[in-house]
């Protein structure tokens, strides 16, 4: 049987990230795309040459034209610019936005049939956009957030309980933002929803809404540190969850943003829910019973991706 094709459409922190990642996974070969000519070149060779050590098979190559995605089996989308100093939000979207059309294009042309997972911020509307412009099936298209965030939740917990990551469950919901949606009540150790951990004695409501603040600012607080640019190990790393349980049909149930089509009362949007992905691509919208907090908060999340998708509008009027 042939190797499946990955094709990494920018190459940055994360780009680099998931070649390295997918590479010592074998999942398959790897095309590692830029605009940027030279340095997807350079680190496919750098991470070829890590094949020997380590052992791992995988053709690495880098690119600057679309062609060479061509019959890719997964597309993990990156390309674009982080926000800097003095750019507004709008700025941000309308720079992205016209990353997103090309890259739509170009996986519309060439790889029709790939599974793509969208990481570039602001997420939410960027992931529409792409979905948009490549007019690949709903269900072909997602998000990557919701694993991460997610990641960071059970990290948090795992310390505070002083337990295995292993054994911690977690769900955060909503958009990617300040908005985002830490579901407490579906939260556990080994089952043990986190409430009844709080009256345990385990930890306090107080510790666990601190835990809460600080996942919905986890990039926030890894941006300050680094000083220069955002995570990449932990989202490189989530987003292969899930481009392997789509390779390998895995079938994870795990939230990322996906397409409502009446779910949650959302209609034509993509938003972090829980999902099933498996060999057919996003299987099932899984909904889940929100308490009447969650469900004004992810209200809240919601509203802020519509207007995120208004602004994407105005910008560019093919999308309206
Ligand atoms: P970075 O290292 O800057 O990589 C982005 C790459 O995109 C650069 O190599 C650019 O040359 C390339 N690029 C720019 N325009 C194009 C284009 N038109 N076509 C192809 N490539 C292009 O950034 P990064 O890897 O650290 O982050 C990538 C994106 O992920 C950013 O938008 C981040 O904000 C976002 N991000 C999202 C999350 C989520 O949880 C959703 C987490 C962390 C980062």
């Amino acid at each position: 049987m042939a190797r499946k094709k990955i094709a990494l459409i920018g190459s940055g922190m994360i780009g680099g990230t998931l070649a390295h990642l997918a590479a010592m996974k074998e999942l398959g070969d790897i095309v590692l795309f830029d605009i940027a000519e030279g340095m997807p070149q350079g680190k496919a060779l750098d991470l070829a040459q890590a094949g020997p050590p380590e052992g791992f098979d995988a053709d690495l190559k880098g690119a600057n034209d679309y062609a060479d995605i061509e019959g890719a089996d997964v597309c993990i989308v990156t390309a674009g610019v982080p926000r800097k100093p003095g750019m507004s939000r709008d700025d941000l979207l309308e720079i992205n936005l016209k990353v997103m059309k090309s890259v739509g294009e170009g996986i519309a042309k060439y790889a029709p049939d790939a599974f793509v997972i969208c990481i570039t911020n602001p997420l939410d509307a960027m992931v529409w956009a792409l979905r948009e412009f490549s007019g690949l099936p709903h269900q072909k298209v997602v998000g990557m957030a919701g694993v991460l965030d997610s990641s960071r939740f059970r990290h948090f917990l795992a310390e505070e309980f002083d337990v295995s990551v292993e054994d911690v469950t977690a769900f955060v919901l909503g958009g990617h933002g300040d908005t985002m949606v830490p579901v407490v009540e579906y939260s556990t150790v080994a089952g043990i929803p986190v409430p009844d951990l709080i009256k345990m004695g385990w930890s306090t409501q107080e510790r666990i809404d601190q835990i809460v603040d600080r996942t919905r600012n986890g990039g926030g607080e890894i941006v300050g540190l680094l000083k220069t640019g955002s995570a990449f190990y932990a989202p490189a790393t989530s987003a292969i969850v899930m481009a392997e349980s789509y390779m390998k049909d895995k079938k994870r149930l795990v939230p990322c943003a996906a397409h409502l089509t009446g779910q949650y009362g959302v209609d034509n949007l993509y938003v972090g829910v829980p999902i099933v992905i498996g060999a057919n691509g996003v299987e099932r919208v899984v909904e889940i019973e929100l308490n009447e907090t969650a469900k004004a908060n992810f209200q809240t999340s919601v509203d802020a991706v519509k207007e995120l998708l208004v602004a994407c509008k105005s910008i560019d009027q093919s999308l309206a």
